[in-house]
């Protein structure tokens, strides 16, 4: 894997953060909850050099991890920003090393890492899949369907993406919501590219149900167990023909590393806020691609600022299974970017323009801004 270049040191001058409520076209069940508008932090980290734009994909309550959007807003106000505020020239390659003594947090971290590498490609007019180390221009775009009322409902609304155009569906499972409505689908599309997500749901007292799911020829079982379940994973997967791919449970590349040793995951869900970074999540990415795992993107329903960096990240070549990068219309009926991320014959396009590629609508965003803060050197 070519090292890409070093991005511009930038001197930052300050770090406005926003809470946004943003709407949801339809309300999205997983096996932890329903949401129904999406609350999520923005950030825009102001430099000489002109600013830039992240993400913190934390939502309101601590049900996907244990970061939560005020938890977030805390930490980044009391003391990540003072830390990032306090060097004078910081390059984004900086971020992870001045923010590592506080513990945890990646969410935030990450959406701070991306506004700056937002600001300093911006500066140099290089985008960010160049940054990264993108090999494509498009990619093939999956679409990831909550928990439907039956699973005709379920059919009704997977039959919607596949005429979209989606590439790959993966549907949230919890006990109980789980080999009817696969069955279901496959009695309806046939051999469409299909996986199922649990979210920590199961314990291996359910390796039964989990089994059943065998028969279905899944591209994968995603997170089915706990988040700290390494061991257990790995006893699962040998019962199981379908792979066990990790998300939850992976929260850096040592962790992937590891994980990948114990033989708990076969293919890995990378994602940036998890791991605390693009550039973690581009590490993840080399260790899984190194011992032969595929890996793909998944997605925490960002708006067109994480959306746009995510579409960068899949295009690396180790991301060999379609993602859960949809189009900004398969949650939101208006974005706050411009340009959101659309569709095009069951492919996205990664952004080529400086940094993220993308145009911040300062209406659209002042209109879901509830909460907002300015921090200066
Ligand atoms: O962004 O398309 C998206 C959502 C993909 O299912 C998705 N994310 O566990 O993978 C996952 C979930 C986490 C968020 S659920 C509220
Ligand atoms: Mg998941």
């Amino acid at each position: 894997m070519p090292t890409a270049q070093a991005a511009a040191r930038v001197d930052l001058e300050g770090l406005e953060l926003r809470v946004l409520h943003l709407p949801l076209v339809a309300p999205f069940a997983t096996s932890f909850g329903t949401e129904s508008v999406r609350e999520v932090v923005v950030v825009r980290a102001l430099t000489a050099q002109g600013e830039g734009w992240g993400e913190i994909v934390t939502a309101e309550a601590p049900l996907y991890s244990s970061e939560y959007t005020r938890g977030a807003w805390d930490v980044v106000l009391r003391w990540l920003a003072p830390a990032l505020l306090d060097r004078a020239a910081l390059a984004p390659e900086d971020v992870s090393a001045v923010l590592a003594p506080f513990k945890g947090h990646r969410m935030a971290k990450a959406g701070l890492e991306l506004a700056l590498i937002d600001a300093a490609l911006r500066s140099e007019g290089r985008a960010l899949g160049e940054y990264l180390g993108a090999v494509r221009e498009t990619i093939p775009s999956g679409v990831s369907v909550g928990i439907q009322a039956d699973p005709a409902a379920l059919v009704d609304t997977v039959g919607g993406y596949l005429d979209e155009g989606y590439v790959r569906i993966k549907i949230k499972i919890k006990p109980g919501r789980d080999v009817a409505e696969t069955a279901a689908l496959r009695d309806a599309f046939g051999a469409i590219p299909l996986q199922v997500d649990a979210n920590s749901a199961y314990t291996l007292d359910d390796a039964d149900t989990l089994r059943e799911l065998d028969r279905f020829d899944l591209l994968l079982i995603e997170q089915p167990l706990g988040e700290d379940d390494l061991v257990d994973h790995a006893q699962l997967a040998r019962m199981l023909r379908t792979p066990v791919c990790l998300d939850e449970s992976i929260l850096s590349a040592k962790g992937a590393e590891d994980a990948i040793a114990l033989g708990a995951t076969r293919v890995v869900n990378v994602k940036a806020g998890r791991v605390g970074g693009y550039l973690e999540a581009v590490r993840v990415h080399d260790v899984c691609r190194g011992a032969d795992v595929p890996v793909w993107c998944g997605g925490m329903l960002e708006t067109g600022i994480g959306r746009a960096a995510n579409a960068a990240l899949a295009a690396l070549p180790g991301f060999t299974l379609p993602g859960d990068v949809s189009a900004s219309d398969r949650f939101y009926a208006r974005d706050i970017v411009r340009d959101p991320i659309v569709l095009e014959d069951g492919h996205v396009r990664v952004p080529t323009g400086p940094g993220l590629g993308i145009e911040i609508d300062p209406v659209v965003l002042d209109e879901v801004t509830v909460a907002r803060e300015l921090v200066r050197r």
